[in-house]
């Protein structure tokens, strides 16, 4: 069967989400406990695993890409290391697109959770993922990305600029409904305190302060004209911000799937039951303030007493 019939059986629009980000970054443990949360909340659901490296996988996935290929055969028979393997197999992916629209055809009811690759090249410059997507999206499918970045990140003042390139990059190359999710919240302090108050790294709206940082430290303070016109580009396209994730908390699960439903559209569909007018105005108005968003991860997980937090709450904030 070709794609082109796939697309016209496909009457229905189906919703889901593409669990994008670096490796260790959380991708399959959140895709685990949303399908949980989901189906507490009566959705049907059903996990695609698109990771051909993914073992030991903590649910049971609906379809599973290494029933297609596997990065351990690749390797072997064409003689290529780990990375290499995984690029092939994503290639192999986009050419063999068919056999994955042919398995969804199964899944018609269900929301789509797909747990990708954490390779970071798949997202910012290499093609395959992104033409899987557009194939997808042309043939009925409503995705929004969950962009998935390790919360530790946010310590370190360089690799926090760095988190903020690489999810620009990945928001411009998948040309998708996007959101960024910080994730690990509950640990966001356990590799040193946060320079600023968690606001700061969730909104994304004042970076100069982030290049006065920078100019302190003994190594990227040499490239601060540098740095500075990093983060200007940034601000510039003003696209990227964060949401906060622990997977403990039912708060944070609910927030990041009601961002997640606003924008693949499922808020708007007319094919659910469970959708009622309150949920779609709440929803499409994004009734909660800004505060709301990390109120309950700052409570619990976060100490207030550093000297930047009190300097820059003193400053309005
Ligand atoms: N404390 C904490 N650990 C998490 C959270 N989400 C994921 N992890 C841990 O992060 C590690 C990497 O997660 P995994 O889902 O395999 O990452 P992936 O490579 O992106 O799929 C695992 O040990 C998870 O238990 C979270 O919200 N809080
Ligand atoms: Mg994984």
């Amino acid at each position: 069967m070709n794609a082109v019939l796939i697309v016209i059986e496909l009457f229905l629009m189906l919703y889901g989400q593409l669990v994008i980000g670096p490796p260790g970054s959380g991708k399959t443990t959140y895709c685990h406990a949303m399908s949980e949360f989901l189906r507490g909340l009566g959705r049907r659901v059903a996990v695609v695993n698109l990771d051909p490296a993914n073992e030991n996988l903590p649910y049971e996935p609906s379809i599973n890409v290494s029933s297609l290929i596997t990065v351990e055969d690749v390797m072997e028979k064409g003689k290529l290391g780990p990375n290499g393997g995984l690029i092939y197999c994503m290639e192999f992916l986009e050419e063999n697109i068919t056999w994955l629209l042919e398995e969804l055809q199964n899944f018609k009811d269900c929301y789509l959770l797909f747990d990708c690759p954490g390779q970071v090249e798949l997202y910012t410059h290499h093609e395959s993922l992104q033409k899987i997507v557009s194939v997808m999206m042309k043939s009925g499918f409503s995705l929004s990305a969950v962009h998935l970045v390790d919360s530790h990140y946010c310590c370190d003042p360089g690799k926090f600029v760095s988190v903020l390139l690489l999810s620009l990059n990945t928001m411009l190359q998948m040309e998708m409904p996007h959101i960024n999710v910080l994730s690990k919240a509950d640990l966001v302090e356990k590799h040193g305190k946060l320079h600023f108050n968690l606001d700061f790294y969730t909104e994304v709206l004042d970076l100069q302060e982030l290049v006065e940082l920078l100019s302190d430290d003994a190594i990227l303070g040499r490239y601060k004209k540098f740095n500075k016109a990093l983060l200007e580009l940034v601000e510039n396209y003003s696209m990227v911000s964060f949401h906060l994730l622990s997977i403990q908390s039912k708060e944070c699960m609910s927030k990041v799937l009601q961002v997640a439903d606003k924008a693949n559209g499922y808020v708007f569909g007319i094919n659910e039951e469970d959708r009622n007018i309150q949920n779609l105005l709440s929803c499409a108005m994004g009734a909660d303030f800004e505060d709301a968003k990390i109120a309950d991860i700052r409570e619990k997980y976060v100490s207030m007493d550093s000297k930047h937090v009190e300097g820059y709450a003193s400053q309005g904030r």
